[in-house]
């Protein structure tokens, strides 16, 4: 007897049971992960896909992640647009600031402000476009009672430029920027709370009784 024959008398049983269990876990390992694949019914692949079909336009989202989405929406406070442009364009107030621009002839770039109420302070940047200087062609953004527009300019007119176009501690201002000429750029923040919901209120520039066409109102 050969040494091959005598290590396959003592060790083919071994062997064999070893290669057998091997592919019986083989078999079972594909099972496990052919499952979905091979042993789905017919109807519940079509449900699945029926599922998938949208309406064109419509982007598919799985239902966890439209579960999502509605917490979000819930969260997040409403988009109100803030300032209505003169060419008609709504700039969304999201982070509560808005921009106001203004340049060498006698018009904001904003014919209305509306404050989201429910911002607690609003930023605006108050940026002059022009290249004129502010002696020649300046403008500042004054907030206050729309009855209160007339006064606050006629005291501003005496203040004249040395006063800076307005009367000193003014309490009818509710916020005014500083005058600003071509290239510059300045902030104004406004807090909506102090605004009273009976009165009415306008922005306006009151320098040089600019006022009296460089106005808005403020909703
Ligand atoms: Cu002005």
């Amino acid at each position: 007897m050969s040494q091959e024959q005598k290590f396959w008398d003592k060790y083919s049983i071994t062997i064999f049971t070893i290669l057998f269990v091997a592919f019986i876990f083989y078999l079972v390992k594909i099972y496990d992960l052919t499952e979905g694949v091979y042993v789905r019914s017919a109807e519940d692949y079509q449900a699945d896909i029926i599922e998938r079909i949208r309406p064109v336009g419509q982007v598919y989202r799985s239902e966890q992640e439209k579960e999502a989405s509605m917490m979000l929406e819930e969260e997040l406070p409403m988009q109100e647009p803030i300032v209505t442009a003169m060419s008609n364009e709504t700039v969304s107030a999201n982070d509560c600031s808005l921009e106001v621009t203004t340049g060498d002839n006698l018009a904001y770039s904003v014919s209305e402000i509306s404050l989201p109420s429910n911002c607690e302070e609003v930023a605006v940047t108050f940026k002059h476009l022009g290249s004129l200087p502010a002696a020649v062609m300046g403008h500042n953004l004054v907030i206050a009672k729309t009855a209160d527009l007339q006064p606050i300019q006629d005291d501003a007119n005496k203040a004249g430029m040395a006063g800076g176009w307005l009367m000193a501690d003014d309490a009818r201002v509710v916020a005014a920027s500083k005058i600003i000429g071509g290239g510059e750029s300045t902030e104004l923040i406004i807090k909506p709370s102090s605004l009273s919901s009976s009165e009415q209120y306008s922005f306006f520039c009151t320098v040089m009784s600019h006022s009296a066409v460089m106005r808005g109102p403020i909703s």
